[in-house]
């Protein structure tokens, strides 16, 4: 908060009433402790702070410690030089902090990782946040402060924390014009026409909000790249907002147009093995880091939905990512070369196309290259069962993709906590290196050691005063830092810690909010796509149902081509008798999803064509058990209506009254999806409606009639 007075937001944390609760805060918001006991105690432990050492990002702890404590505390805090303060915080060489701390200590610590502890000495007790490196010490601050937001016991403290992945990122879908690919909280915030001599104070609260959960990194621009951005005017304004984010940790990264040679340098071709355009990418690079000394590195999306990339001239991905990795290995900049390919003349299941063209490639790209994956093969689908590229790459890093923002999960009116859906695939096992392998070791390396890792996701954020559309996708942007420092965290303690620094720390509003936000998901994927059914949202925009779609230029951007619903069944057979992209897992992974009757339901359709009367592990049909999923998906948001009623006196009016609205709306989309989807799908099964379902309340052809031209996001055709 450089720009802001601590006296003046003191104020606003005083003054204003509770009404006038924005959202803008998001979970860092260190309202006054209103238990006197609690505030009490905390006023007898913590009673000055000294920063020790100097950097622009000790500035920022400073302000931060001050921020918070006044806040928290409710009494001013300033901070003090006196060694003796009893909360003293700095870097693990200095003098003062040292004498602290065991030799087992120093050598835990690691990279970015800090140590919060209260030590006693002579009587006198005080509390510690240290760690090797500036960043480290920032997310040590943020990390006590959080312990007196969640109202911990100080008493014995003791947390020693080193992220478990290197490359803690979030990909911005923005556009150079301010339009967002995906974007559902309004315009980008990078206000590039204004840049760089207009410096919102909105970046530096975003690279705040970005150090308070442990990501280090952004990309700042769409994967369907623009070249214009590595142009000098767009270079600069890179450089403004670079500078900004330093003192908070984070590194700034570009896309990177692969015919960005032929559009912006005069070229006539991209060729990865053309000397030409070879040394043109060293020369960009060069330039880059002229304006930015720790430039980041690449994102590439290459072949893949009519952008340009290696294959246009014969050459592979690896031949591309590694021209690209070659430039810019000099500066210690990486590229984060995306897998998520599908061909456009290939018919062959889009499911497996990214694993028959990258799992050849394996231990071909250069050492500063890490292949960026989806967290499924389609495409970040309501469910998918893990990536079959998790595992299947041992020689080379291989990073997750998450989407944060909810293009397939009810956008920016719908409640949905999708920590649980994160979790669901970063713990499952892919068995390459025997029971035990999960995702999540594939992605922080210790399963195939890799030198690098990496954890992306696809950011929620905009212009929205909330930043994020619905106030609980900010749950989403909050869970995704917390996973990307560590995939073993639960969903669970992650929802608890979000509600009670954004909401409140009264036990029945936790367990109600933690109920909602842990339920959610399940409820979405229910109301939506229920036991493996995936891709049936409308043409473009994504929103709402349309698995009748059908006319598509390609077959693959078609509903029909994923659910194949016919007279005998429903689901898409990837079976050994189908597809067989099962055979794309391992071995012991294949045994289960192979068979129809081992496969978990959640899965059913995805892996297999079910016949209507298929015996589901209820005694139902598997048509009645589909009609009953989407009625359990509508019971499930009702459920949270009435749970986000019985809170309503622990909630501030103007969060109270926006989630109640979207509530409200999530209802009628639930129920819609439940009523356009049964009606379609009832056609080819001639079933009747099973009487505990609500039968839809319009015809199939009005469910067919909706258009929603003007749905946010950008949508290409697809
Ligand atoms: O799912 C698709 C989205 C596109 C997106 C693409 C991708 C950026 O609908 O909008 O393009 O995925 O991940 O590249």
């Amino acid at each position: 908060m450089k720009y802001l007075q601590s006296t003046f937001l003191i104020f606003v944390l005083f003054i204003l009433p509770a009404s006038a609760e924005t959202g803008y805060e998001l979970w860092l918001r260190y309202n006054k402790i209103q238990n006197p006991e609690l505030l009490n105690s905390y006023l007898g432990q913590i009673k000055a702070f000294n920063v020790i050492g100097t950097s622009a990002t000790h500035d920022v702890i400073k302000n931060e410690l001050s921020l918070g404590l006044s806040g928290l505390l409710g009494q001013p805090f300033e901070p003090s030089t006196n060694d003796d303060a009893s909360l003293l915080a700095g870097l693990s060489d200095e003098p003062s902090i040292v004498k602290y701390l065991s030799e087992s200590e120093l050598k835990q610590i690691g990279k970015e990782g800090y140590l919060v502890k209260s030590v006693s000495q002579k009587e006198k007790s005080r509390f510690l946040i240290t760690a090797k490196d500036p960043a480290g010490l920032l997310y040590g601050t943020f990390h006590f402060l959080k312990l007196l937001q969640t109202h911990q016991n100080l008493a014995s403290i003791n947390v020693l924390e080193n992220p478990k992945v290197d490359i803690r990122i979030l990909n911005h879908w923005d556009n150079l014009d301010r339009t967002s690919e995906r974007g559902y909280a309004g315009f980008s915030i990078w206000d590039w026409h204004k840049l760089p001599d207009y410096l919102d104070q909105r970046y530096i609260d975003y690279a705040r909000a970005n150090a308070s959960i442990g990501l280090n990194a952004t990309v700042l621009t769409n994967v369907n790249a623009n070249a214009l951005v590595l142009t000098p005017a767009y270079l600069e304004k890179v450089k403004a907002l670079a500078d900004l984010f330093r003192p908070y940790g984070i590194k700034v990264y570009l896309t990177a147009r692969f015919s960005a040679p032929i559009e912006i340098g005069g070229l006539d071709t991209a060729d990865p093995l053309n000397k030409e355009v070879i040394k043109w990418w060293e020369e960009k690079v060069q330039e880059i880091y002229r304006y930015i000394p720790d430039f980041g590195g690449f994102l590439v999306k290459a072949n893949s939905e009519g952008q340009p990339g290696p294959q246009n001239y014969d050459r592979s991905h690896a031949e591309g990512a590694n021209m690209m990795g070659d430039a810019l290995k000099p500066f210690g900049g990486v590229v984060m070369w995306r897998a998520f390919v599908y061909s456009s003349e290939e018919p062959d299941d889009r499911a497996k196309q990214a694993y028959t063209e990258f799992n050849p490639l394996d231990g071909t790209f250069r050492s500063n290259v890490l292949v960026q994956v989806k967290n499924g093969a389609i495409d970040f689908q309501p469910r998918e069962p893990f990536h079959p590229l998790f595992g299947a790459m041992p020689k080379t890093p291989v990073m997750m993709e998450f989407q944060i923002t909810q293009e397939y999960l009810g956008q920016a009116t719908q409640l949905v906590y999708l920590a649980p859906m994160w979790k669901e695939c970063l713990d499952a096992d892919t068995y390459v290196n025997g029971k035990g392998s999960t995702v999540s070791k594939v992605i922080d390396g210790s399963l195939h050691d890799y030198s690098i890792t990496g954890i992306a996701g696809v950011a929620n954020t905009g212009t929205d005063i909330n930043w994020t559309g619905h106030p609980f996708a900010q749950a989403n942007w909050y869970a995704f830092g917390l996973l990307a420092w560590n995939p073993e965290q639960t969903a669970d303690q992650i929802a608890e810690d979000w509600i009670r620094m954004t909401y409140s720390n009264d036990p029945k509003t936790i367990a109600t909010i933690k109920d909602m936000m842990m339920n959610s998901w399940e409820a979405s994927v229910n109301y939506m796509t229920p036991l493996g059914l995936h891709h049936l949202m409308g043409t473009g925009h994504h929103y709402g149902p349309a698995p009748w779609v059908s006319n598509l230029s390609r077959a693959d951007w078609t509903p029909v081509y994923y659910h194949k619903a016919d007279a005998f069944g429903v689901g898409f057979d990837r079976s050994e008798s189908g597809s067989n992209a099962v055979n794309q897992y391992s071995p012991e992974v294949v045994k289960i999803f192979n068979s129809k009757d081992k496969v978990p339901e959640k899965f059913l359709l995805w892996f297999h064509h079910v016949r209507w009367d298929f015996e589901m592990n209820s005694g139902r049909t598997l048509w009645n058990e589909l009609a009953f999923r989407y009625q359990d998906g509508v019971n499930a948001v009702r459920k949270m209506q009435g749970q986000w009623q019985s809170i309503k006196p622990q909630i501030d009016e103007n969060r109270y009254r926006s989630v109640q609205m979207l509530l409200n709306i999530q209802e009628k989309e639930a129920i819609w999806w439940k009523d356009a989807s049964l009606s379609y799908f009832q056609t080819f099964s001639k079933q009747p409606i099973p009487d505990a379902v609500e039968p839809p309340t319009k015809s199939l052809e009005y469910y067919q009639s909706l258009r929603f031209p003007f749905a946010p996001g950008i949508r290409p055709s697809w």
